[in-house]
């Protein structure tokens, strides 16, 4: 068998049932007779960091077993952190492996799964292994405790099961109506892979730099923040308003969700005022921090922490915003600029209990997995996402030269099939939610959702190239509103904010005119749905035992959208939007940067993993900077829109 399946096999034992010992008998092995400091030969660094975990371990300092785990509880990041290292150090995956077994058994098993998905992604070893679906590793964080009773219901009277899981509220809450958008499991990986491959705690001392990843902290969470209002316009809501640290949050939020082990996640009520919380942040100093950040923009620089100053009124400008917004290890001034969204994710966690009076657990913004179920994500990422259009603002508009394509013309843009948006049924598997006995045989038990989810579809983008050869062409493909929930036809430069990318992709186009065909699945925006923990056991066992190859490189990568919410829910009676297509000069836009422009097909919003990004462009490109002058949009022959129709069935 090639080592690939070996090594998916051993990450699947690692992760069955990860609240209990291990059953597998070579992992109990390593769990009681290897030792970590043995042979520092099969690390990097000598064994520096694993001396630092076990001294930790042996000082009886780590976080116990069977207690929630937060990343933004420092402490409990700190620790994570450190297995991360040790895994990161390993030359070899009988270093990986063992380490991972051996802590497995030592450490909380937040911090654990945590450190081991980190460990895959980022460590050259991880190349080729599918990571399952956390849905199915850690459920608790994806469903709500009614499923969660039922599932040990049926484990207790051994009848197997298949749980419906409604989205959380009622309908007197209007905004269950896009519950199914923040709750759907397929968006939660999504959003918690995209922190993992890009996460705030990163240092480029861990292996290499993460490219433009402060942009991309941007151009995610406005693609989310677009889709969302996306989804309100279907379910006749307003588009998200930005929280503001003093006025009212005005809606609160009832998780009905349970960790495994530490209790309820909070409610946060109706109406309450920003309260300071105890230990975190005051909320003066959290506006003290956005006036520095808006600051910053006004001037066109930042300050660094040695007070020279670093121009943002530039290309690369939108990438230390980030940075310094997020906050992650790359902002030159944390120090001066605070850290406003990750604070604001704790302060909008613990409003429910601001004073620890009540000893609750984190709320559900303060996990990735979970954030988005809470509208107030929404709000806080509206807030975040104005600051940086005030910088884009400042920018001045495209020229009719700057968008030009000399020689390329985009003559017509038309849609293969029907744009329909539906929803599908899904399950998937609880079993590790529950608790194993040595007398209760496993028995099935899966969840039951409902997903959005539309029919595929194919592009025809008609190309004229009069240059004279061959000529490598970048493909941007939008959809946008063309009117507001009230029926009132937007401007381009009203428009253009509330667009979502649906597809950017390289092609090369011959000389003369063309049908470029492009199909949805294709989209570098998205990622099919990912294989069952079940199927990935099974694939692995059958490559392991018959000697045979395995290759799941089509789900490597899980960051990205759900291709099946590639579109947003329509009405039954259709929705009309523009989709906006610009073809721009691929030569420029991808030079310095080898390879096949394919790039494994989900570069659009998560990069390229271990390299630079491959577009040039700044994200968003041609529609984040202002328009106030339609007429230069439409008078370059490489740029075009065409207005088309998404019906739903319900
Ligand atoms: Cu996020």
């Amino acid at each position: 068998a090639s080592s690939t399946a070996h090594k998916q096999q051993d990450i699947n034992h690692l992760l069955d049932k990860i609240y209990e010992d291990t059953k597998y008998p070579d992992l109990q092995e390593i769990a009681k007779n290897f030792n970590p400091l043995g042979d520092t030969s099969m690390y990097n660094d000598q064994g520096a960091a694993a001396e630092v975990l076990m001294k930790e371990l042996n000082d009886h300092r780590l976080l116990e077993q069977h207690h929630w785990y937060s990343l933004f509880n420092a402490r409990q990041r700190e620790e994570a952190l450190m297995l991360f290292a040790v895994l990161n150090q390993c030359k070899v995956w009988y270093c990986f492996r063992n380490n991972a077994a051996y802590f497995r058994e030592q450490m909380n098993e937040g911090e654990f799964v945590y450190a081991l998905y980190v460990g895959v992604i980022h460590s050259k070893l991880g190349d080729g292994i599918v990571l399952p679906p956390l849905y199915e590793i850690t459920p608790h964080m994806f469903t709500n405790s009614e499923v969660i009773d039922k599932a040990y219901s049926a484990k207790m009277t051994q009848k197997a099961g298949t749980f419906n899981v409604s989205f959380t509220g009622t309908k007197k809450n209007k905004e269950q109506r896009v519950a199914y958008f923040g709750e759907d499991i397929g968006m939660n990986i999504h959003h918690v892979t995209w922190h993992m491959d890009f996460p705030f705690w990163w240092q480029d001392s861990y292996g290499n730099h993460l490219d433009r990843k402060g942009e991309l902290f941007f151009w995610v969470h406005h693609q989310l923040t677009a889709r969302f209002d996306f989804e309100r316009l279907s379910n006749w809501l307003d588009p998200v308003d930005e929280l503001h640290w003093d006025r009212i949050i005005r809606e609160g939020f009832a998780p009905l969700t349970s960790y495994k082990y530490g209790g309820e996640f909070p409610v946060r009520p109706d109406n309450i005022h920003f309260e300071d919380v105890d230990g975190v942040a005051h909320v003066h100093d959290m506006e003290i921090t956005e006036n520095r950040i808006y600051e910053a923009i006004d001037h066109g620089y930042i300050t660094a922490t040695d007070g020279h100053t670093i121009d943002i009124r530039q290309p690369k400008g939108i990438e230390l915003l980030g940075d310094i917004i997020e906050s992650s290890m790359y902002s030159p001034n944390a120090q001066y600029y605070g850290s406003l969204h990750n604070t604001a994710h704790v302060m909008l966690g613990r409003q429910g209990d601001p004073h620890g009076k009540f000893n609750l657990p984190p709320g559900v913004m303060e996990h990735f997995e979970t954030a988005t179920r809470d509208p107030s994500f929404f709000r806080l990422h509206k807030y975040m996402d104005n600051i940086f259009k005030k910088h884009t603002d400042s920018f001045p508009p495209y020229t009719h030269d700057d968008l030009e394509f000399a020689g390329m013309a985009v003559d017509g843009v038309a849609i293969d099939g029907e744009l329909i948006t539906f929803f599908d049924e899904f399950q998937y598997s609880l079993i590790n939610a529950v608790d194993s006995g040595e007398s209760i045989e496993d028995v099935e038990i899966n969840a039951r959702v409902h997903r959005l989810n539309h029919k595929e579809f194919t592009y025809k983008i008609t190309v004229s190239n009069s240059i004279g050869s061959d000529h490598l062409a970048t493909f941007r493909i939008f959809l946008c509103p063309i009117e507001d929930n009230n029926g009132i036809t937007l401007t381009l430069d009203k428009e253009r904010w509330l667009c979502i990318e649906l597809d950017k992709f390289f092609q090369k186009v011959p000389s003369g005119t063309h049908t470029i065909h492009r199909s949805s699945k294709d989209s570098s925006v998205t990622v099919p749905d990912m294989p069952s923990f079940h199927s990935l056991k099974e694939q692995a066992d059958n490559a392991v035992n018959g000697g045979s190859d395995l290759d799941l490189s089509a789900y490597e990568r899980s960051c990205g959208i759900p291709e099946r919410m590639l579109l947003p829910k329509s009405k039954p009676e259709g929705m009309e939007f523009n989709l906006f297509v610009a073809v721009t000069d691929g030569d420029k836009d991808t030079e310095g940067h080898n390879g096949d422009h394919d790039h494994g097909g989900t570069h659009a919003q998560c990069g390229v993993h271990g390299e630079a990004y491959p577009d040039n462009r700044p994200l968003g490109y041609p529609l984040e900077r202002r328009i106030p002058d339609e007429r230069v949009f439409d008078g370059v022959p490489n740029i075009k829109h065409v207005v088309v129709k998404i019906v739903h069935h319900p």
